[in-house]
């Protein structure tokens, strides 16, 4: 009897130490795959089929074919949760382009790979929520739209780590990203919005920026406070003058952002409006009408 984690690999499972896959495949070889970091929250999986949804949008960008259908998918997540007996848990859904040779053409791997791990995460920064974190504007632009597309959510994420090692580098907590043309684009793992004189301003996804589930229920949260937003480019001036900041993400929830590059941001505490949305946030993750029971 073992108390690792179970890891749901190709529709099998295998103890945490024993999980492992060939090093001949091409996610590993060339970050060529997809993958999405979904939570489940008291027993229900926070917008689960939207995930999925997102995972199959990416992998059909990249011809990439996921051996099993949507539901099955979804079954097969619920199904590691159980296994693992995870009400809270972080899950990291993988889906890599499969075992291959070395050469990068994707024709030399006949079957994807399918990973799901159900374990748990903590990526901020000591008690962020009720601090917030402090940013760097990082010199790392966001992949361009027509290049390796921030809009997949690929394997390929050494865009978004060189922006965390400047970061790291710096004393910040996160790094935010620029696009090419110098606009605000989103951090390295979360989207970004700023508030001004009440009404929320976030940058569109021709930056670059993830589609980001958090955020998408956040909008959705505005429009039902009616509060104002405009999506529209950022400078980082409007992010330095902003009243507030926030970021949203699936492991950072909705967390103020305090400072830019050691500008103060507002009166450098979790402003009201920010505090708001992460009251109704939290209601949002505990209603199971936005999750799939597990
Ligand atoms: N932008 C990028 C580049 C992301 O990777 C988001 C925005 C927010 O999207 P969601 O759908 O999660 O609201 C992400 C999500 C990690 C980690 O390990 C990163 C993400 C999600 C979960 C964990 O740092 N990125």
């Amino acid at each position: 009897m073992t108390n690792e984690l179970q890891i749901y690999i190709d529709g099998k499972y295998y103890p945490k130490s024993e999980a492992k896959i060939s090093v001949y495949d091409h996610g590993f070889l060339y970050g060529d795959g997809v993958f999405e970091g979904i939570r489940a929250y008291n027993g229900v999986v926070f917008k689960l089929k939207e995930h999925i949804d997102r995972l199959y949008r990416g992998a059909h960008a990249i011809m990439l074919n996921i051996p099993m259908s949507k539901e099955e998918m979804v079954q097969a997540v619920v199904e590691t949760l159980r296994k693992n007996n995870m009400k809270d848990s972080y899950i990291r859904l993988v889906v890599s382009r499969g075992t291959g040779d070395l050469g990068l053409d994707p024709r030399k791997c006949p079957k994807a790979t399918v990973i799901i791990i159900a374990d748990t995460i903590n990526i901020k920064a000591g008690n962020a929520s009720e601090t917030g974190v402090t940013a760097l504007i990082t010199w790392v632009r966001r992949n361009p739209v027509d290049g390796t597309t921030s809009e997949v959510k690929s394997l390929n994420y050494l865009n978004s780590i060189m922006g965390k090692l400047e970061a790291n580098a710096a004393g910040a907590d996160e790094a935010i990203c620029l696009e090419q043309n110098g606009y605000i684009a989103e951090g390295v793992g979360e989207n970004i919005f700023i508030v001004k004189n009440g009404e929320i301003l976030t940058p569109p996804s021709s930056t670059g920026a993830l589609e980001g589930i958090t955020s998408d229920a956040v909008l959705k949260l505005c429009d039902k406070l009616k509060i104002k937003v405009t999506v529209t480019n950022l400078t980082a001036y409007m992010l330095f003058t902003a009243d507030e900041a926030f970021f949203t993400g699936t492991a950072m929830e909705v967390v103020p952002i305090r400072e830019a590059n050691k500008r103060v941001i507002g009166s450098g505490k979790p402003g009201p409006v920010t505090k708001k949305l992460m009251v109704e946030f939290k209601k949002v993750i505990a209603d199971p009408a936005n999750g799939v029971q597990i």
